[in-house]
């Protein structure tokens, strides 16, 4: 609670940062006993959604809607996920990949909570089907960042130009810092999961910590450095395998 109005979230034209304090619940179409929290959307200019499903023991998550892809990555606690040819058992930092129009039900084994992404795929040249791609964080090879061995990422998705997303984490030690200010096309959203640091996006700098979500649109300058004595890690969704001019009937 805080009565005089302040919050760390801050939204801009070229990026946002959205920090639990201002959190606002909401109905999820598509979902039962599930309140999601919708982080990034379109209406601040995203390409994509990035939401929290909060689901209570035997809640349900339906596909979205047509054309939309989604990947979820468990946050806590566990769920089954029914698809056409298998059941799925999710738990802590699994994550599943559904291609749009891929028919699933996510049932919650016991209270859950969903980091999710989605977005309108955008084809490529090739009308083959994108499969269901499941995986564990930790099971996930980890990959030095630009040959440096204190900033590693592990890959989610393959490396594969059917696919118009990435997502991954990137983990840094104590003090790692990414090597330059990148400065690219491709959107990212973005949740903490553990650590913190100092973020820069554009020409702000915002101290970053566990549970905050950064939006950074096209073009927006970002580095960030780790501070504290633990690991820091965050989950990151990317745009990638596109032309530049497909997103211009898309946004
Ligand atoms: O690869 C990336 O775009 C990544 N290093 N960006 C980021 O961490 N903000
Ligand atoms: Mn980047």
């Amino acid at each position: 609670m805080n009565h005089l109005g302040h919050t760390r979230t801050r939204v801009t034209h070229s990026h946002a940062f959205i920090a639990p304090d201002g959190h606002v619940q909401t109905a999820l179409p598509g979902w039962k006993h599930t309140m999601g929290i919708i982080l990034i959307s379109p209406q601040m200019g995203a390409r994509f959604s990035q939401y929290f499903a909060l689901m209570q023991k035997g809640g349900e998550g339906t596909p979205p809607l047509p054309g939309v892809e989604r990947f979820i990555f468990v946050l806590s606690g566990s769920v089954s996920v029914k698809t056409e040819a298998d059941t799925l058992t999710l738990k802590e930092k699994d994550f599943a990949f559904f291609p749009a129009q891929e028919p699933h039900v996510i049932t919650a084994t016991s209270q859950t909570k969903l980091n999710v992404y989605e977005r309108r795929y955008l084809p490529n040249e090739s009308d083959e089907p994108l499969p269901i791609v499941t995986g564990n964080e930790q099971d996930t090879k980890a990959e030095p960042f630009m040959g440096d061995p204190n900033v590693f990422f592990r890959r989610f998705l393959p490396d594969d130009p059917h696919f118009d997303m990435a997502v991954n984490t990137m983990n840094f030690k104590p003090g790692a810092v990414l090597p330059f200010a990148e400065t690219h096309f491709m959107e990212h959203g973005m949740l903490m999961l553990s650590g913190g640091g100092i973020y820069r996006l554009g020409d702000d700098w915002y101290p970053i910590q566990k549970d905050d979500v950064l939006w950074m649109g096209p073009y927006c300058p970002q580095w960030f450095g780790a501070l504290g004595t633990e690991t820091s890690s965050y989950l990151l969704y990317k745009e990638a395998n596109r032309d530049v001019f497909s997103f211009e009937k898309n946004s």
